[in-house]
């Protein structure tokens, strides 16, 4: 039940999207995580679960902490109850069957520790069949030269939500170039500061706006790098 016992399940689809999107604003992990079940038992794909109830919900949330509404402490409960909502639909987005289609090693640049983002774009590759390899947020470039020896991905994706943390991701594009491996991996990099000539300038293959762009760029890019492959022998 939502705070003043307000009984979720007695409201209109529309209804309840909007109350998680009060419930998302004021931090209540149960009430969201009552609100994704009921969702999703009235038929709703878990894609719009997250895209209009939590994501929608989230923008919310950004537009009061830009403008001193909110505060961090806030922000952080809103985190952890968007965090519980998605980790009931993680299993879901991830159960499509779809055939494998490469590997990922994807992380937050050094400096940053916002990682929502690049959680959903992790569950919405594996949904797509991509093996996703998680090395989490404040990753100096070791980390992601190591994860990436490890591993051995097709593709390396880089989060950054600050406008001083996203710079770092040319650090890291730049090792991989002096170290003779930039050819070996498809780059993606995302994140609310970025753009599109952003991502050219730092030498990324492209930039990518949203988690489902992502999974669409990073199938093409897959199926271009596997054309090239096929085309020299
Ligand atoms: Co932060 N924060 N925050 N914050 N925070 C922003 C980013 C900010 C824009 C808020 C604002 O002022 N409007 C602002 C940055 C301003 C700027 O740089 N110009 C900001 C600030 C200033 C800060 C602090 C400095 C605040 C402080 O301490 N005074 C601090 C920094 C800490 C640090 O990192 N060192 C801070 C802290 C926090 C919290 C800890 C409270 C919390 C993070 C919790 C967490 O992630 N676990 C937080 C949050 C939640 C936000 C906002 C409100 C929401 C971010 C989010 O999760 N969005 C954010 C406001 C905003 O972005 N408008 C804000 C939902 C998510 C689904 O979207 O992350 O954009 P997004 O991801 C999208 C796409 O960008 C893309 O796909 C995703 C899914 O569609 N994408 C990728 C993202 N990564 C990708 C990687 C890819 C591909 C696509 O790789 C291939």
């Amino acid at each position: 039940m939502s705070g003043d016992d307000l009984d979720l399940s007695s409201l209109s689809d529309d209804e309840l999207v909007r109350q998680m999107h009060d419930d998302l604003y004021d931090g209540l992990k149960e009430e969201i995580e009552e609100g994704v079940r009921i969702l999703l038992e009235r038929g709703w794909t878990p894609y719009s679960v997250l895209t209009d109830a939590l994501v929608e919900g989230m923008r919310i949330v950004g537009e009061d902490f830009r403008d001193g509404i909110l505060f961090v402490p806030e922000v952080l409960l809103s985190a952890n109850a968007m965090k519980a909502g998605m980790a009931i639909l993680r299993p879901l987005l991830a159960e499509t069957g779809a055939p494998k289609m490469g590997k990922m090693v994807i992380g937050t640049v050094k400096g940053d520790i916002h990682d929502i983002g690049k959680n959903l774009v992790g569950m919405m590759m594996e949904g797509a069949g991509f093996e996703v390899i998680d090395i989490g947020i404040n990753n100096p470039v070791e980390k992601y030269l190591e994860a990436l020896e490890e591993h051995q991905p097709d593709i390396l994706g880089m989060s950054a939500l600050l406008t001083t943390t996203m710079p770092y991701m040319k650090v890291v594009i730049d090792a991989l170039k002096e170290k003779g491996l930039r050819d070996r991996y498809i780059v993606l990099v995302g994140g609310a500061p970025l753009n599109e000539e952003f991502g050219r300038a730092i030498g990324a293959d492209a930039y990518c706006r949203d988690a489902a762009i992502t999974v669409e760029t990073a199938k093409d890019l897959m199926r271009r790098m596997h054309n090239q492959r096929v085309a020299v022998g």
